[in-house]
Protein backbone atom coordinates (compact mmCIF):
# COMPACT_ATOMS: atom_id res chain seq x y z
CA UNK A 1 0.00 0.00 0.00
CA UNK A 2 1.06 3.34 -0.70
CA UNK A 3 1.05 6.47 1.53
CA UNK A 4 -1.34 8.05 -1.36
CA UNK A 5 -3.80 5.00 -0.97
CA UNK A 6 -4.67 6.24 2.46
CA UNK A 7 -5.00 9.77 1.49
CA UNK A 8 -6.95 8.80 -1.83
CA UNK A 9 -9.15 5.00 -1.21
CA UNK A 10 -9.55 3.36 -4.33
CA UNK A 11 -13.36 4.09 -5.36
CA UNK A 12 -16.01 1.56 -4.60
CA UNK A 13 -16.96 -0.42 -7.77
CA UNK A 14 -21.20 -0.01 -7.84
CA UNK A 15 -23.05 -2.47 -9.88
CA UNK A 16 -23.90 -0.32 -13.23
CA UNK A 17 -26.28 -2.50 -14.50
CA UNK A 18 -26.65 -3.84 -17.85
CA UNK A 19 -28.95 -3.18 -21.35
CA UNK A 20 -31.93 -5.23 -21.09
CA UNK A 21 -31.68 -8.96 -22.44
CA UNK A 22 -34.68 -8.10 -25.26
CA UNK A 23 -32.34 -4.77 -25.99
CA UNK A 24 -29.12 -6.23 -26.34
CA UNK A 25 -30.44 -9.12 -28.89
CA UNK A 26 -32.25 -6.14 -30.83
CA UNK A 27 -29.61 -4.22 -31.16
CA UNK A 28 -27.31 -7.06 -32.30
CA UNK A 29 -30.20 -8.35 -34.90
CA UNK A 30 -29.97 -4.00 -36.08
CA UNK A 31 -26.12 -4.14 -35.91
CA UNK A 32 -26.23 -7.35 -38.29
CA UNK A 33 -28.74 -6.24 -40.67
CA UNK A 34 -26.15 -2.43 -41.38
CA UNK A 35 -23.54 -4.83 -41.92
CA UNK A 36 -25.38 -7.13 -44.56
CA UNK A 37 -26.37 -3.45 -45.82
CA UNK A 38 -29.85 -2.09 -44.43
CA UNK A 39 -30.30 1.12 -43.10
CA UNK A 40 -32.59 1.38 -39.77
CA UNK A 41 -35.58 3.91 -40.25
CA UNK A 42 -37.88 4.55 -37.30
CA UNK A 43 -41.49 5.35 -37.35
CA UNK A 44 -44.75 5.99 -34.51
CA UNK A 45 -46.06 3.15 -32.36
CA UNK A 46 -49.79 4.62 -32.65
CA UNK A 47 -50.49 4.18 -36.61
CA UNK A 48 -53.50 5.12 -38.71
CA UNK A 49 -55.12 1.32 -39.91
CA UNK A 50 -54.36 2.70 -43.25
CA UNK A 51 -50.81 2.23 -42.96
CA UNK A 52 -50.89 -0.88 -40.25
CA UNK A 53 -53.57 -2.78 -42.37
CA UNK A 54 -54.84 -1.23 -45.97
CA UNK A 55 -51.26 -0.36 -47.18
CA UNK A 56 -50.23 -4.07 -46.26
CA UNK A 57 -52.84 -5.46 -48.15
CA UNK A 58 -54.70 -6.98 -44.85
CA UNK A 59 -58.34 -6.74 -45.98
CA UNK A 60 -61.12 -5.13 -43.39
CA UNK A 61 -62.55 -8.57 -43.09
CA UNK A 62 -58.57 -10.19 -41.71
CA UNK A 63 -59.01 -11.48 -38.38
CA UNK A 64 -55.86 -9.19 -36.97
CA UNK A 65 -58.07 -6.60 -37.42
CA UNK A 66 -61.34 -7.85 -34.94
CA UNK A 67 -61.23 -5.79 -31.92
CA UNK A 68 -59.80 -9.05 -29.96
CA UNK A 69 -56.40 -9.04 -31.67
CA UNK A 70 -55.68 -5.48 -31.82
CA UNK A 71 -55.60 -2.29 -29.49
CA UNK A 72 -57.81 0.17 -31.04
CA UNK A 73 -57.34 4.05 -29.77
CA UNK A 74 -59.00 7.38 -30.07
CA UNK A 75 -61.57 7.34 -32.38
CA UNK A 76 -60.76 3.86 -33.50
CA UNK A 77 -59.21 4.62 -36.63
CA UNK A 78 -55.78 4.27 -35.52
CA UNK A 79 -54.33 1.55 -34.00
CA UNK A 80 -51.09 0.16 -31.88
CA UNK A 81 -49.02 -1.15 -34.30
CA UNK A 82 -49.21 -4.90 -34.99
CA UNK A 83 -45.99 -4.73 -36.82
CA UNK A 84 -43.25 -2.51 -37.73
CA UNK A 85 -44.13 -3.01 -41.40
CA UNK A 86 -45.94 0.42 -41.26
CA UNK A 87 -42.59 2.21 -40.60
CA UNK A 88 -41.36 0.38 -43.92
CA UNK A 89 -44.19 1.15 -45.75
CA UNK A 90 -43.81 5.33 -44.65
CA UNK A 91 -40.31 5.07 -46.06
CA UNK A 92 -40.94 3.49 -48.82
CA UNK A 93 -42.91 6.47 -49.84
CA UNK A 94 -40.63 8.77 -48.89
CA UNK A 95 -37.55 7.30 -51.44
CA UNK A 96 -37.16 5.35 -54.71
CA UNK A 97 -35.74 1.74 -55.21
CA UNK A 98 -33.23 0.26 -54.82
CA UNK A 99 -33.96 0.55 -50.79
CA UNK A 100 -33.14 -1.61 -48.14
CA UNK A 101 -34.40 -0.86 -44.96
CA UNK A 102 -34.87 -2.47 -41.60
CA UNK A 103 -36.76 -1.22 -38.62
CA UNK A 104 -37.03 -2.54 -34.90
CA UNK A 105 -39.23 -1.92 -31.86
CA UNK A 106 -42.13 -2.71 -29.49
CA UNK A 107 -45.73 -3.87 -30.92
CA UNK A 108 -48.83 -4.79 -30.12
CA UNK A 109 -51.11 -7.39 -29.82
CA UNK A 110 -54.32 -8.91 -28.02
CA UNK A 111 -52.09 -11.82 -26.43
CA UNK A 112 -51.04 -13.26 -23.14
CA UNK A 113 -49.23 -16.72 -22.32
CA UNK A 114 -46.13 -18.61 -21.40
CA UNK A 115 -45.11 -17.99 -25.36
CA UNK A 116 -47.41 -14.48 -26.55
CA UNK A 117 -47.41 -10.58 -24.99
CA UNK A 118 -49.79 -8.27 -25.23
CA UNK A 119 -46.27 -5.94 -26.09
CA UNK A 120 -43.13 -7.27 -28.27
CA UNK A 121 -40.22 -6.45 -30.11
CA UNK A 122 -40.18 -7.07 -33.85
CA UNK A 123 -36.87 -6.66 -36.07
CA UNK A 124 -38.13 -6.41 -39.82
CA UNK A 125 -35.87 -5.83 -43.16
CA UNK A 126 -37.25 -4.92 -46.48
CA UNK A 127 -35.19 -4.81 -49.36
CA UNK A 128 -36.45 -4.05 -53.58
CA UNK A 129 -34.63 -3.63 -56.68
CA UNK A 130 -35.07 -4.83 -60.06
CA UNK A 131 -34.66 -8.77 -60.22
CA UNK A 132 -34.73 -9.80 -56.50
CA UNK A 133 -36.15 -12.98 -56.36
CA UNK A 134 -36.35 -15.97 -53.96
CA UNK A 135 -32.68 -17.36 -54.22
CA UNK A 136 -31.91 -14.03 -52.95
CA UNK A 137 -34.13 -14.04 -49.72
CA UNK A 138 -33.18 -17.85 -48.92
CA UNK A 139 -29.38 -16.84 -49.36
CA UNK A 140 -30.23 -14.10 -46.99
CA UNK A 141 -32.33 -15.63 -44.58
CA UNK A 142 -29.42 -18.37 -44.37
CA UNK A 143 -26.30 -15.66 -43.57
CA UNK A 144 -28.92 -14.24 -40.84
CA UNK A 145 -29.65 -17.84 -39.18
CA UNK A 146 -25.91 -19.03 -39.90
CA UNK A 147 -24.60 -15.64 -37.73
CA UNK A 148 -26.98 -16.28 -35.19
CA UNK A 149 -26.66 -20.37 -34.54
CA UNK A 150 -23.96 -21.10 -36.07
CA UNK A 151 -22.74 -22.67 -39.27
CA UNK A 152 -23.36 -25.76 -39.05
CA UNK A 153 -27.45 -24.92 -38.12
CA UNK A 154 -30.27 -27.06 -39.88
CA UNK A 155 -32.36 -24.77 -41.50
CA UNK A 156 -35.89 -25.13 -43.18
CA UNK A 157 -38.18 -23.31 -44.85
CA UNK A 158 -41.85 -23.77 -44.85
CA UNK A 159 -45.12 -22.46 -47.30
CA UNK A 160 -46.90 -20.06 -45.17
CA UNK A 161 -49.15 -17.16 -45.72
CA UNK A 162 -48.98 -13.17 -45.49
CA UNK A 163 -51.01 -10.92 -47.27
CA UNK A 164 -48.01 -8.86 -47.52
CA UNK A 165 -45.86 -11.33 -49.36
CA UNK A 166 -46.20 -13.38 -52.02
CA UNK A 167 -44.94 -16.58 -51.92
CA UNK A 168 -44.71 -16.17 -48.53
CA UNK A 169 -42.72 -18.76 -45.85
CA UNK A 170 -41.68 -19.77 -42.19
CA UNK A 171 -38.54 -20.49 -41.55
CA UNK A 172 -37.17 -23.07 -38.84
CA UNK A 173 -34.52 -24.52 -37.41
CA UNK A 174 -33.61 -28.00 -36.03
CA UNK A 175 -33.13 -27.79 -31.79
CA UNK A 176 -30.83 -29.59 -30.31
CA UNK A 177 -33.48 -32.01 -28.97
CA UNK A 178 -34.59 -32.67 -32.81
CA UNK A 179 -37.08 -30.59 -32.66
CA UNK A 180 -38.03 -28.28 -35.37
CA UNK A 181 -38.35 -24.80 -34.63
CA UNK A 182 -40.27 -21.75 -35.88
CA UNK A 183 -37.99 -18.77 -36.19
CA UNK A 184 -39.25 -16.41 -38.40
CA UNK A 185 -41.51 -15.08 -41.52
CA UNK A 186 -40.57 -13.93 -44.67
CA UNK A 187 -41.49 -13.82 -48.74
CA UNK A 188 -41.54 -12.20 -51.71
CA UNK A 189 -43.18 -8.78 -51.21
CA UNK A 190 -46.61 -8.42 -52.59
CA UNK A 191 -46.95 -6.32 -55.92
CA UNK A 192 -50.08 -5.19 -54.40
CA UNK A 193 -47.86 -3.61 -51.70
CA UNK A 194 -45.02 -2.06 -54.07
CA UNK A 195 -48.05 -0.52 -56.27
CA UNK A 196 -49.65 0.93 -53.14
CA UNK A 197 -46.02 2.52 -51.98
CA UNK A 198 -45.96 4.03 -55.67
CA UNK A 199 -43.32 1.46 -56.81
CA UNK A 200 -43.98 -0.29 -60.39
CA UNK A 201 -44.06 -4.09 -59.71
CA UNK A 202 -43.09 -4.80 -63.28
CA UNK A 203 -39.38 -2.86 -62.77
CA UNK A 204 -38.58 -3.83 -58.98
CA UNK A 205 -39.46 -6.69 -57.14
CA UNK A 206 -38.46 -7.11 -53.14
CA UNK A 207 -38.07 -9.47 -50.41
CA UNK A 208 -38.82 -9.05 -46.57
CA UNK A 209 -38.93 -10.67 -43.39
CA UNK A 210 -39.81 -10.29 -39.95
CA UNK A 211 -38.85 -12.30 -36.58
CA UNK A 212 -39.91 -11.56 -32.87
CA UNK A 213 -36.93 -10.64 -30.57
CA UNK A 214 -38.64 -12.48 -27.59
CA UNK A 215 -38.67 -15.71 -29.51
CA UNK A 216 -34.88 -15.08 -30.84
CA UNK A 217 -33.59 -14.32 -27.17
CA UNK A 218 -35.76 -17.47 -25.52
CA UNK A 219 -34.34 -19.87 -28.51
CA UNK A 220 -30.23 -18.05 -27.62
CA UNK A 221 -31.17 -17.91 -23.53
CA UNK A 222 -32.98 -21.07 -23.42
CA UNK A 223 -35.67 -18.86 -21.66
CA UNK A 224 -39.18 -21.21 -21.35
CA UNK A 225 -41.37 -18.22 -20.04
CA UNK A 226 -41.46 -14.78 -22.32
CA UNK A 227 -43.13 -13.40 -18.80
CA UNK A 228 -39.79 -13.61 -17.15
CA UNK A 229 -38.07 -11.09 -19.08
CA UNK A 230 -40.55 -7.75 -17.61
CA UNK A 231 -40.95 -9.09 -14.03
CA UNK A 232 -37.93 -6.53 -13.53
CA UNK A 233 -36.20 -9.22 -11.43
CA UNK A 234 -32.45 -8.20 -11.27
CA UNK A 235 -31.56 -11.95 -10.26
CA UNK A 236 -32.24 -13.04 -13.42
CA UNK A 237 -31.96 -9.67 -15.88
CA UNK A 238 -28.37 -9.74 -14.12
CA UNK A 239 -27.04 -12.99 -15.97
CA UNK A 240 -26.96 -11.29 -19.80
CA UNK A 241 -23.92 -9.10 -19.40
C1 LIG B 1 -43.36 -12.72 -38.72
C2 LIG B 1 -43.42 -12.42 -40.16
C3 LIG B 1 -42.92 -10.83 -41.84
C4 LIG B 1 -42.76 -9.08 -43.49
C5 LIG B 1 -42.78 -9.49 -42.17
C6 LIG B 1 -43.07 -7.02 -44.84
C7 LIG B 1 -43.05 -5.63 -44.80
C8 LIG B 1 -43.47 -4.95 -45.90
C9 LIG B 1 -43.89 -5.59 -47.03
C10 LIG B 1 -43.88 -6.96 -47.02
CL1 LIG B 1 -43.46 -3.24 -45.87
N1 LIG B 1 -43.48 -7.66 -45.94
N2 LIG B 1 -42.65 -7.70 -43.75
C11 LIG B 1 -42.85 -10.03 -44.49
C12 LIG B 1 -42.99 -11.37 -44.17
C13 LIG B 1 -43.03 -11.77 -42.84
O1 LIG B 1 -42.94 -11.16 -40.51
O2 LIG B 1 -43.74 -13.77 -38.34
N3 LIG B 1 -42.85 -11.82 -37.92
C14 LIG B 1 -42.72 -12.00 -36.47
Amino acid sequence: MSSLDKINPPAVTKNVGTLHPINQTKDYLLNLLTHLGFTEVHGPEIESEDFNFDMLNIKKSHPARQMHDTFYVENKSNVLRTHTSPVQIRSMLESKPPIAFSSAGKVYRKDDDATHLPMFHQVEGIYVDADVNFSNLKDLIHQILHDLFGKDVEIRFRPSYFPFTEPSAEVDILSENGKWLEILGCGIVNPIVLKNCNIDPEKYSGLAFGLGVERIAMLKYGVNDIREFYKSNLDFLGQFK
